[in-house]
């Protein structure tokens, strides 16, 4: 295939301090071998610089729930996406849809942050949320690609190359209700035509799309097998260590 496929863990608020080594023990011997997929873990920002200091023999990749619009500054309590490069975060997670809920991201911050994180070398996961209100009417699709066109606004296509989109029903999301993989395909489909009509046919089929929401062992595989899904991006069931390395597992 001409995308890897990337399995990501977004531990969000979870994982206490004494919660953290064993799962990394755990975990990344197993991501040391040769995989065929990328494997990342997203996680508060105060555990990243150990991890990035554990994983860096490994092919586990890092990344970061969240980062600032702006380099530096006087902005208390918020991250800055230069220091998370620098420190050697990977990835990091923009717009999740707890984000947008619970704080107040906007499409026009979704779109600053992208343009941060590129600029300073960090793998943007755009993530596009959909809700059921919209999902049972006909614009479904209207609601992901206005996201998906605003979160872009001013990107080339060179700036796309280290975009993964995420694209996560927010019906689905922890709730226990995984979208079906036809309807997860559907949508992840919808994107990619419209990252063709933004850009090219060609950024649109080496752009990844991970589908996220109740992923779990058991439905994993249905999503990764549809044509347009690229990846997991799974919250609750990646915090047992050993469901993490079933689902890596999975995707290869
Ligand atoms: C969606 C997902 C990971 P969960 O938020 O971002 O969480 O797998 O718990 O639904």
């Amino acid at each position: 295939a001409m995308r890897r496929p990337l399995v990501l863990a977004n531990w969000k608020m979870n994982m206490l301090p004494a919660q953290v080594q064993p799962y990394l023990d755990q975990v990344i011997p197993e991501v040391e071998k040769d995989t065929a997929a990328d494997v990342a873990i997203a996680a508060q920002d105060l555990y990243l610089a150990e991890m990035v200091r554990q994983s860096s023999q490994s092919r586990l990749m890092i990344a970061a729930e969240n980062a600032h619009w702006t380099d530096d500054g006087a902005y208390t309590g918020e991250t800055s996406p230069k220091a998370l490069a620098q420190v050697g975060v990977h990835y990091v997670l923009i717009g999740h849809f707890e984000r947008r809920k619970l704080f107040n991201e906007t499409d026009e911050r979704v779109n600053w942050k992208t343009k941060a994180a590129l600029r300073n070398g960090l793998k943007p996961i755009v993530d596009l949320d959909e809700d059921l209100t919209a999902y049972e009417g006909d614009d479904a699709s209207q609601v992901v690609l206005k996201q998906l066109a605003e979160a872009l606004d001013g990107l080339t296509e060179t700036d796309l190359k280290d975009v993964t989109i995420a694209y996560e029903p927010t019906w689905a999301i922890g709730s226990g209700e995984a979208a079906s993989a036809a309807q997860a395909e559907k949508s992840a489909a919808l994107i990619r035509t419209s990252l063709a009509n933004l850009y090219s046919r060609e950024l649109a089929d080496r752009t990844r799309i991970l589908y996220g929401g109740s992923v779990t062992t058991e439905n994993a595989a249905d999503f990764l097998s549809q044509k347009d899904i690229d990846g997991i991006l799974v919250g609750k069931a990646a915090l047992d260590p050993e469901k993490f390395l079933e689902l890596i597992d999975i995707a290869q």
